[in-house]
């Protein structure tokens, strides 16, 4: 059985726990305090963080990798797009989104950082980019909810909390936003602290 480490209020164990659920097989996650940081962590990650997967002497950590391991041991539903080059393509769009816009979840999360105002400001940009690529489509790469919709949806719940306001051209982003929160297993994946998060 695999074993998900998780912070509850991390956006990036959000985004495991979310695949998770999503293929609705047997799994635990196990809570992590990161204000009291168990030693086995650095032990499983040397950057010491979650999410962390287990599964027998398999030991996975980067959000991304072990979405993609889990997509590819339970295929049903498949995530990444099963041709290669629609794959690449949707890789580089998640490693886009980790460099222009994940990069920037530590200075989001700490209000007293002096670069919270251009984090919240370069964020609400770059989703405003997208706003007319998913006016067109139902989710981020077309009809068919993908991996890109498990990367981008932590963000998005987190938005108010975060204190980024999007203007009223990027609608269609908060539309799409709703969509892919009434998924039944993204309801599931949400922790306490996380449902509270967003009214
Ligand atoms: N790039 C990593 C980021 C993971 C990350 O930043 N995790 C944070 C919590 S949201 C963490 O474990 N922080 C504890 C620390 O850095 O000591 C991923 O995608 O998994």
């Amino acid at each position: 059985m695999m074993i998900l480490f998780s912070g509850t209020t991390c956006p990036f164990s959000h985004r495991c726990r979310f695949v998770l659920y999503e293929k609705g097989m047997d799994f635990e996650i196990r809570d992590v305090d990161l204000f009291n940081k168990p030693e086995n962590i650095s032990l499983m990650n040397p950057y010491g963080q979650v999410p962390i997967l287990i599964e027998r002497e398999l030991v996975l950590y980067e959000s991304n990798v072990i979405n993609e391991y889990i997509d590819e041991r339970f295929p049903h539903p498949q995530l990444m797009p099963s041709d290669p080059v629609q794959r690449a393509r949707a890789r580089l769009l998640l490693f886009n989104f980790e460099r222009e816009v994940f990069s920037q979840i530590d200075n989001l999360e700490n209000k007293d950082s002096e670069n919270n105002d251009q984090a919240r400001s370069s964020v609400k940009d770059r989703l405003c980019q997208l706003s007319p690529i998913i006016a067109k489509s139902k989710f981020m790469l077309g009809e068919d909810f993908s991996m890109i919709d498990v990367a981008l949806a932590p963000l998005l719940w987190r938005l108010d909390f975060y204190g980024v306001i999007l203007p009223k051209a990027a609608a269609p982003i908060l539309k799409y936003a709703e969509r892919v929160f009434s998924r039944p297993a993204f309801f599931e994946a949400l922790t306490p602290s996380e449902k509270v998060m967003r009214k």
